[in-house]
């Protein structure tokens, strides 16, 4: 498939430099306008703190885009919702076919940063086995078992069933990295109570783990998960009480398939009065820091 890098994120890549992929979907479909914008902008910077450049992907009027211009950002994140395609794996040749607008998912931004070059990606949350339907199982998960990037994220979301997705994760063979935690995060929160693999505490430590990966040619992603800083962590008694409500609320709705997420994330927004979004936008900052890190560490390996 043809891409359209931006001219920055070529440079870097021709250069061996660092450079850390972005998803798109948290912009469209994760966050209400305008904090998706400002957020998707304040990310990018916090990867260059971090010592890497950024690149957001998304496709736009059914062209691959590694790497957006603040334009990009702005038209995507007026869009969000409707009119924007949530592209995980099935998705990419639909939305490219159609000359559609499109929203990369981790999964769908794993593929597309690989075969871009750009071993590192940075999120919020990764999807996972839903609560109550043991069936719906985000394809972010089997994409996490068949794709070499690492994504560094702060676990999944607790709106999800997050001992079946740990299950998950370790059925499709996939390394669950603890950044200076014992314990895989929990979004909003630091902790899940769920073991992980290996506590790393540093860039360099990780970056070890991504090279010797490398050298033994699995074909497979490995996932980092960062706690949320502690003074932006969102109280989990609260945010379990949002989430029960919204799960009902959605099963009631009969909400399912890909607008699961989506749906339940906006209805947790709503019903913390916004609380959760300043825990949200600050873990995706310091989750960008922090692959910006390592991705700089893995460069000067
Ligand atoms: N978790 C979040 N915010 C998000 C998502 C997950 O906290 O925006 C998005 C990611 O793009 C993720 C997708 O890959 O939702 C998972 O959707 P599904 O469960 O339909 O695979
Ligand atoms: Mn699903």
């Amino acid at each position: 498939m043809g891409f359209d890098f931006l001219p920055e994120v070529a440079a870097a890549l021709a250069a061996n430099e660092p450079v850390v992929a972005l998803e798109s979907t948290v912009i469209t479909h994760g966050l209400p306008y305008p904090q998706n914008v400002e957020t998707a902008v304040s990310m990018e910077a916090a990867v260059r703190e971090g010592g890497a450049t950024p690149a957001t992907i998304a496709i736009i009027q059914g062209r691959i885009h590694i790497g957006l211009t603040a334009e990009q950002l702005e038209y995507l994140g007026t869009r969000a919702g409707t009119a924007v395609r949530k592209c995980s794996r099935r998705d990419i040749p639909l939305a490219v076919a159609g000359g559609e607008d499109g929203a990369t998912t981790v999964a769908g931004t794993m593929i597309l940063a690989h075969q871009a070059g750009i071993p590192i990606f940075a999120t919020g949350g990764i999807g996972g086995v839903h609560r109550g339907h043991p069936f719906d199982v985000s394809a972010d998960l089997a994409e996490l078992g068949r794709t070499p990037v690492t994504v560094v994220s702060s676990g999944a979301k607790s709106i999800l069933d997050l001992p079946a997705t740990r299950e998950v994760l370790e059925t499709n063979g996939v390394p669950v990295i603890g950044y200076g935690s014992d314990t895989m995060a929990a979004f909003f929160s630091r902790s899940s109570g769920l073991p992980v693999d290996v506590r790393l505490d540093t860039p360099e430590a990780v970056a070890a783990v991504i090279r010797a990966h490398q050298a033994s040619s699995l074909q497979s992603g490995i996932l980092v998960t960062v706690p949320v800083p502690e003074a932006d962590a969102f109280d989990p008694d609260a945010a379990e009480a949002a989430i029960a409500q919204a799960t009902r609320e959605a099963d009631e709705a009969g909400i399912h398939g890909p607008a699961s997420t989506p749906w339940l994330l906006r209805r947790v927004v709503e019903l913390t009065e916004g609380r959760s979004l300043q825990a949200n936008v600050a873990l995706l900052r310091n989750n960008g820091r922090t692959a910006g890190q390592i991705a700089q560490a893995l460069a000067r390996m």
